[in-house]
């Protein structure tokens, strides 16, 4: 009896975690932690939906461009109005940034945190039913509350993150954050509508042997990053790229490995946004004890100018992306 499925402990529910963790936290007075809980709601609420794809009308575009000028898919403005519904409702959240809108919107509250929002990234992958995300990064205000949002607010930099992760969209769906304190995951346990933690204090490893790029685009990659992925073919190491940021970066923290967007002819600064991908899984890769670069300098020191900046972007194991800088 004592072995029997139902009387095995099913473990930390996320919600238990964050409570007991909360005193970690320099301002704690619960409302970074309402924060996290309504992110995971919003994403339970996607991956609902996610999962439906293909059985009801919600793949496939909707015939517009968002700011970066990617074709909006039908998911990707529905996890849009999830997020930001899910966060406007405490008023914890002062301010929000998103891939899928032009300016940061001003929630006029009293909020203290803004957050920036990738709500579903990699979606061109949603119609091949391959792997998606969700990205976010929660900063504190700098501004007094109750006055209109200023450009400090944000514009910040990574380093200034105050929490971060990413939803993993996948074979099982996964939350992994940060709050400064190591990175824990915690997978969905769908019939029971929870996350559990699943992976506790999560560490990257040290070296790899996985390297993720978009080899066809190899022909306008810089002579340097040529030279990097060589090096790679070199040692034998395996190629793994699923075009998924969230994908690609989960399995490099799982396994060791790096992540590279660079400059390429198409894109000059990077195909990726700063502010909304690079940023929070930047934040998370340090935290798990690995390195993330734009090829020079640290990602987490770079001040933002723009909302929707790009960068290239080295991500991963410590080794690896010191390698790759070594090359640049
Ligand atoms: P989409 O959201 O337009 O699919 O872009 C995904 C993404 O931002 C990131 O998740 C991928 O790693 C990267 O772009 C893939 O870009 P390439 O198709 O140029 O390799």
């Amino acid at each position: 009896m004592e072995e029997s499925r139902i009387a095995l402990s099913i473990g930390t529910a996320l919600d238990r975690f964050i409570k007991n963790n909360q005193d970690q936290f320099q301002y704690a007075s619960g409302e970074l932690s309402q924060i996290l809980r309504d992110i995971a709601l919003a994403s339970k609420v996607v991956n609902r939906e996610v999962n439906k794809a293909g059985l009801i009308d919600i793949m496939g575009s909707m015939g517009s461009h968002n700011t970066a000028g990617d074709q909006q898919q039908k998911l990707d403005v529905l996890a849009n109005i999830r997020f930001t519904r899910a966060l406007m409702k405490g008023g914890e959240v002062c301010a929000l940034i998103s891939e899928e809108s032009e300016s940061y919107v001003d929630l006029n509250n009293e909020g203290k945190y803004v957050i920036a929002i990738d709500p579903l990234d990699g979606s061109s992958n949603i119609d091949v039913n391959v792997s998606i995300g969700t990205i976010f990064s929660v900063y504190r205000r700098k501004s007094p509350a109750g006055q209109p949002i200023h450009e400090m607010d944000i514009l910040q930099k990574g380093s200034e993150q105050v929490a971060a992760g990413y939803i993993l969209y996948g074979s099982s769906t996964m939350l992994v954050y940060t709050t400064g304190h190591g990175v824990n995951g915690f997978t969905y346990e769908p019939s029971l509508g929870e996350y559990f933690l699943s992976h506790p204090d999560m560490k990257i490893p040290v070296d790899g042997k996985i390297y993720s790029i978009n080899e066809g685009l190899a022909n306008s990659f810089s002579q340097p990053i040529k030279q990097y992925v060589q090096s790679c073919k070199d040692k034998n190491h395996t190629a793994r790229y699923i075009g998924s940021l969230v994908a690609d970066f989960h399995r490099n923290l799982l396994k060791g490995g790096i992540y590279l967007y660079p400059a390429t002819a198409k894109d000059p600064q990077g195909k990726l946004r700063l502010m909304y991908e690079c940023n929070a899984l930047a934040f998370v890769a340090e935290q798990a004890g690995g390195k993330a670069s734009d090829g020079i300098k640290r990602i987490l020191d770079i001040t933002p100018k723009d909302l929707h900046q790009r960068t290239p972007f080295f991500v991963g194991s410590v080794r690896m992306v010191e390698a790759a800088q070594n090359f640049s």
